[in-house]
């Protein structure tokens, strides 16, 4: 096929239907060519996204293609993949009828033998909000439903089978945890192969995903890792279901010490504790780039003031004081989650993040008090697995205890871990392919601790070269940055000012494509200045001296010292 040929030309149902009945790469997979769609999308501005994570670009245009697809073989449940010879691959053995892939192919001339597949949030496999990062780079884009009714729907509500009998469909959280993305990077893959009329072998094929997304990406190159060149794996939820409820901890330790926190006192103390650990890095500028070097004690912020706060809601007050109550309040919180006796079950959170998320509170107006807020995940996963019921639980947080959320997650992990986590150390088969990948994680991060994305860097490199290796190994093939001061996935309105990798997908490509490894990752800014605009690769971090110069540095024992292991497990999850 000739590149001058117009992108119209390509863009019809009737041009790319035979490709699709010629897909041959997936077993047990129909295509529903009587759901395909092309649809032409002409001078397109492609924002750049949240996060931001890929570059603004004007005049676009490009093929929507969208089309469903379903299982058909019910007994195939695990086949071997004949090109390794130990290697099981395993199939769907469920019906799942209508799963939506959606492709965005870039005007041929602009195609530059790339596939960009997305990665989901929350409970969702659907990287709608994604899709713009592949048009940046001439990149065929794609991202997966899961199966779930379409880009904005998600496990949480088709897991469980109603009807009197409601047990888990095992196939949609197989379909969510690894299952799915799979299938959209291979279908991917054969579609731009058909459509640009390039064999497979030249195409690249790339991920990106934060969060949800995170987990999906390490997933895939633990499960298939031949699917991906590579792969950004940003801010993982890896040790899902542990990830989940446990985000959680806020509202029952909130129960437990009868304390329901003012969310301006929330807010007043992130702000004492920006203004305190700022400088911990050498240079004042509003950003807590190395809260690891913080030791700020949270009881100095009674008495702190406010005023003006709106963050209570409607007939909340908007001026108050930080009480003891609270400060003792948040000092447990920072301690992360510990059983009664004393081992730790969740990593902690770096010190200056936003609370008020995570241990949401809601006025009553009747009281003239705060209320604990509706906390979805622990919902979520309390409904899903632990009482598998499709009626909305009402929880009583002052019976849940960290020691009975440890027991019920331990459970947990032995029903579905092996589908969700993906925390598996051994990445050398996706070494061996020759695929690169980076995961950087804000040290702000909110909802997944910062140190978990760094405790599971720090267990691939001792499983795969050994304790004492160096990380010039592990940086062979994967590399992991902490973003100073983002929160989750995203710039921080708290510390607006610290770099964002807005470019890491163009310094993957650099990596795959030329052999440009990323020594540091690129940050831009968004609002006001920055002075750096460099994020250190771990296991360096930023600092500043005396005469104000930036430098990434690398401290002896900066893993061990950083990285307290949750110990109350005492099998190796971490
Ligand atoms: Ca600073």
């Amino acid at each position: 096929m000739a590149y001058n040929t117009t992108i119209a030309a390509l863009c019809t149902t009737a041009h790319l239907a035979p490709m699709f009945a010629g897909f041959t790469a997936l077993d047990s997979v129909v295509y529903h060519n009587a759901n395909l769609t092309a649809t032409l999308v002409t001078n397109y501005t492609n924002t750049p996204g949240s996060g931001p994570t890929w570059p603004e670009h004007t005049g676009l245009n490009f093929c929507n293609v969208s089309i469903t697809y379903g299982h058909i073989n019910l007994e195939d449940s695990v086949s071997l993949d004949h090109s390794s010879p130990i290697h099981l691959v395993p199939h769907a053995h469920q019906l799942t009828t209508k799963i939506i892939n959606e492709f965005w192919l870039p005007n041929p001339v602009d195609y530059k033998n790339r596939v960009l597949a997305t990665g989901g949030g929350g409970w969702s496999n659907s990287g709608a909000s994604s899709m713009g990062g592949g048009l940046s780079y001439g990149a065929v884009s794609v991202y997966t439903d899961g199966g779930f009714g379409g880009p904005t729907s998600a496990l949480n509500s088709n897991i469980l089978q109603a009807g009197g009998n409601e047990t888990i469909a095992w196939s949609a959280l197989e379909s969510y945890a690894f299952l799915a993305n799979h299938e959209m990077i291979t279908n991917a893959r054969q579609l731009a192969s058909a459509f640009y009329n390039v064999t497979a072998d030249h195409i690249k094929t790339y991920y990106f995903g934060c969060s949800e997304g995170g987990r999906e990406g390490l997933k895939a190159i633990q499960t298939y890792p031949k699917d991906y060149d590579g792969v950004i794996a940003a801010a993982p939820g890896i040790y899902l279901p542990l990830t989940q409820p446990i985000q959680n901890f806020a509202a029952w330790t909130m129960a437990q010490m009868q304390h329901i926190i003012d969310p301006c006192a929330f807010v007043a103390i992130q702000n004492d504790i920006i203004a305190a650990c700022d400088t911990a890095d050498g240079l004042r500028d509003d950003i807590v780039s190395r809260p690891d070097l913080c030791t700020y004690n949270i009881s100095n912020s009674i008495g702190t003031m406010w005023s003006n706060c709106t963050q209570g809601g409607p007939g909340a007050p908007t001026s108050g004081t930080v009480s003891e109550a609270d400060a003792q309040l948040v000092t447990t919180l920072y301690k992360g989650p510990l059983l009664k006796n004393g081992e730790r079950t969740w990593f902690a959170y770096n010190l200056g993040i936003d609370w008020t998320s995570n241990g949401g509170t809601v006025w009553n107006n009747e009281t003239q008090s705060f209320d604990l807020g509706s906390f979805s995940y622990f919902k979520d996963v309390y409904q899903m697995f632990w009482a598998q019921n499709t009626a909305t639980p009402v929880i009583n947080f002052t019976e849940v205890s960290t020691d009975l959320v440890y027991q019920n997650i331990s459970s947990l992990f032995r029903l579905i871990g092996g589908w969700t986590t993906s925390a598996w150390p051994d990445l050398s088969e996706f070494q061996a392919a020759g695929g690169k990948a980076i995961t950087w994680h804000g040290t702000q991060d909110q909802l997944l601790p910062t140190i978990m994305s760094a405790s599971y860097y720090e267990d691939v490199r001792r499983h795969m070269f050994g304790a004492n290796s160096t990380y010039a190994q592990i940086q062979e093939f994967y590399r992991y940055f902490q973003v100073p001061g983002a929160d989750h996935c995203s710039i921080n309105p708290a510390e607006p000012h610290g770099p964002f990798p807005q470019y890491a997908i163009a310094q993957l490509i650099d990596w795959v494509e030329r052999g440009i490894a990323p020594d540091t990752l690129n940050g831009t800014t968004q609002s006001g200045s920055s002075t750096q605009e460099i994020v250190c690769m771990w296991p360096s971090a930023p600092v500043w001296d005396v005469n104000g110069t930036f430098g990434c540095e690398t401290t002896a024992n900066f893993a061990e010292t950083l990285i307290q292991k949750p110990d109350a497990w005492k099998i190796s999850l971490f």
